[in-house]
């Protein structure tokens, strides 16, 4: 969520499978994503972007920057899931145009040749219609998996907004959406902020998990640090 070059390098540094970096949420700009995505590159960490919306243009210079995942928020039906998974791949799958400058560089000679079959399209599950159209939305062709946004998902619901969210019908609705991913053969994702919450949706059968965020981590290390010291 904070857009310098070294929150992306000090968290890559530290082992994590992949990192998001969040254009809908924070304090990103466009012209962060490709100094952060060059100080993760040294790492073997996976680069995706959330996005700020569903919208190809967008989609089509975060590619371009060099990110190998893409996380759509609020996919509501199987239309805008379809147009996600158009947006990241080259016709003829898709309607991506190419020019991918940093892209190229980074994922080298072959980049052309494998985006389409090697970049993750994901789309986000957090709204009310997108409960609606669950199974239409899993079984769209070419989407590589399914993310829950807990805390949008749990406004959907009609409870208090909590990343973390252990209400009975939250659980519910969870394990609904990663069975639909599971019967279309796709992956599942979710967020926590706790580590024992990460754990479980690990065991739980969540291809990959979230562990939120730069921001919460610098204010927690930072407000037990001060607490300790004024006691
Ligand atoms: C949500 O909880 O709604 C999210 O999008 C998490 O990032
Ligand atoms: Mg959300």
């Amino acid at each position: 969520m904070l857009g310098h070059s070294l929150v992306a390098e000090s968290i890559a540094a530290l082992g994590f499978d992949w990192i998001s970096i969040d254009l809908q949420h924070g304090a990103i700009g466009e012209a962060d994503l490709v100094p952060m995505l060059q100080a993760v590159s040294r790492f073997d960490v996976t680069p995706f972007v959330r996005v700020a919306s569903n919208d190809p243009a967008s989609i089509g210079r975060a590619l371009d920057a060099g990110v190998m995942g893409v996380i759509a928020p609020m996919v509501n039906d199987r239309a805008e899931a379809e147009a996600l998974v158009a947006a990241c791949r080259y016709p003829p799958r898709g309607i991506r145009s190419f020019g991918p400058y940093r892209a190229a560089l980074y994922g080298g000679a072959d980049y052309a040749a494998c985006a389409n079959d090697e970049i993750a399209c994901v789309a986000m599950i957090e709204t009310r219609r997108a409960l609606d159209n669950l199974e239409e939305i899993a079984a769209t062709p070419g989407l590589d998996g399914l993310f829950i946004g807990p805390s949008d998902l749990a406004l959907a619901l009609g409870l208090a907004p909590s990343i973390d969210c252990e209400e009975a019908e939250h659980a519910r609705t969870v394990a609904n959406i990663r069975e639909a991913a599971r019967s279309a053969g796709i992956a599942c994702g979710i967020v926590a902020s706790k580590p024992d919450l990460a754990r479980r949706r690990v065991r739980d059968g969540f291809e990959f998990v979230g562990l939120i965020s730069d921001v919460i981590f610098l204010v927690s290390g930072a407000a037990s640090a001060l607490k300790e010291v004024r006691s």
